[in-house]
């Protein structure tokens, strides 16, 4: 029960509060975020660490670095015209908060003490931007994927899809200077007003105020994902035979003015107030076509879902619940006589890039029993529908819940709704 309006608890309303209790079952460097509306792009998120080993020593953790993308404007203000006319062109970007716009603000800084390595944690927060994050003349090595450690890898920076962490070691191997930290937004999927100037820097003296005068590393555009063959779990494990198989179209349409987007020929909707734990609660099963429920009804057994797209706007593609495994990601539509599985230890993660004009294929066993939300990581996509939810063992879904929680919740949110006169205005969630 991780905390998605309209799926496993009603949004919590203005003045309120709600404490999320878990038992961390993973280590590593993830995130929280609103899930209501566009606030997460607003800025209601933080970072999460859970200490853990790591699969390649380093002297210091410097903890979570946030790469976005910024509007002047709220969110909710640039919805309006995102549903409307398309994804705008953002205004800025910002690293962990900061950024500057002309001759305001400030770059986010930091020092390296030549020798050390230091351990930091990428998260991409961006609603709409894919980035290649590099530091001017320092290589990295990542050693994490989301919440799952790799097989260290050596590169001279990273693509980070919306929703994506890797964690990375960076050795300080110059002995002296400033050097940009960039964001870089990927033309092909992201339009920025500020694209070239998403930047930090590294100083080797606390006392430097200069300007770096260093330059990127040559890279090609793109929004692809890091190579599958480059993200091998530290922990082997092999993908099993499918006993299920889903498979979901990716369209995208207008109803009246608005864009909406599909999975499988249904724009996903559901209720604030009407949350789907709630409706198990009172043991309804018929749930609305909209909320585009897909039960998973026997215990650990292996689904795939095949999600494809002919249009060329790639997607990441971000899974609540589960760590999957990504068995298939390319261009061209899937077929199993043309496109082969890969089962032997594949990517594990929650968030991976549906290609554009491309397919992704990913598998996971229904081994953790809930209500969990799989949608397009980009903001503006989930509030115009791109979503669907498991349904995963509803028998036991029950039995998990705090009722007491979840009903004063959306007591709370009713009286807040009648009172302000609250109306839905996207997918719920
Ligand atoms: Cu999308």
């Amino acid at each position: 029960m991780d905390g998605v309006p309209s799926i496993t608890q009603c949004p919590v309303a203005p003045g309120e509060s709600i404490t999320y209790t878990w038992r961390a079952t993973q280590y590593g460097s993830t995130w929280y975020h609103s899930h209501f509306s566009l606030q997460a792009w607003d800025g209601v998120l933080g970072g999460i660490v859970i200490n853990g080993p790591a699969t390649s020593n380093y002297d210091e953790d410097l903890g979570v670095l946030f790469l976005n993308d910024w509007t002047h404007n709220t969110a909710d203000q640039v919805y309006l015209s995102a549903e409307t006319s398309g994804p705008p062109t953002l205004d800025n970007g910002l690293i962990n908060g900061t950024n500057t716009y002309g001759s305001l603000g400030n770059r986010f800084e930091t020092t390296f003490t030549a020798g050390n390595s230091y351990r930091i944690r990428l998260v991409n927060a961006a609603i709409d931007t894919m980035f290649k994050f590099m530091i001017d003349n320092h290589t990295m090595t990542i050693i994490a994927a989301d919440l799952v450690p790799i097989v260290p890898y050596t590169a001279d920076y990273i693509s980070i899809g919306m929703g994506q962490r890797y964690d990375i070691i960076v050795n300080a191997s110059e002995s002296s200077g400033d050097y940009w930290l960039r964001a870089i937004p990927q033309t092909t999927c992201s339009d920025n007003a500020e694209a070239s100037n998403i930047k930090g820097i590294v100083r080797y003296s606390t006392t430097s105020t200069s300007d770096p005068t260093t330059s990127a590393y040559s890279y090609s555009d793109s929004c692809d994902d890091e190579l599958i063959s480059n993200l091998v779990p530290y922990l082997s494990l092999d993908a099993s035979s499918e006993v299920a198989e889903d498979d979901f179209a990716v369209t995208v349409g207008r109803s009246g003015s608005l864009f909406k987007w599909y999975m499988a020929a249904t724009t996903f909707v559901a209720e604030w107030d009407n949350p789907t734990v709630l409706q198990i609660y009172n043991n309804e099963t018929s749930f609305t076509t909209a909320s585009h429920v897909i039960e998973l009804d026997t215990a650990d057994e292996w689904v795939y879902f095949i999600i494809e797209t002919t249009a060329t706007v790639p997607h990441p593609i971000h899974l609540h619940g589960h760590d999957f495994y990504i068995l298939a990601q390319g261009t061209g539509s899937y077929s199993s006589s043309t496109v082969t599985l890969g089962l032997t230890n594949p990517p594990r993660r929650d968030v991976a890039m549906l290609p554009g004009s491309g397919h992704l294929v990913i598998g996971f066993p229904a081994d953790n029993p809930g209500a969990w939300l799989m949608h397009c990581h980009i903001g503006w996509h989930t509030s115009e529908g791109f979503a669907l939810q498991l349904v995963e063992r509803y028998s036991e879904i029950a039995g998990l819940m705090d009722f007491d929680t979840l009903n004063s919740t959306c007591a709370a949110w009713d009286t807040y709704v009648s009172a302000e006169s609250i109306v839905e205005d996207d997918s719920g969630v």
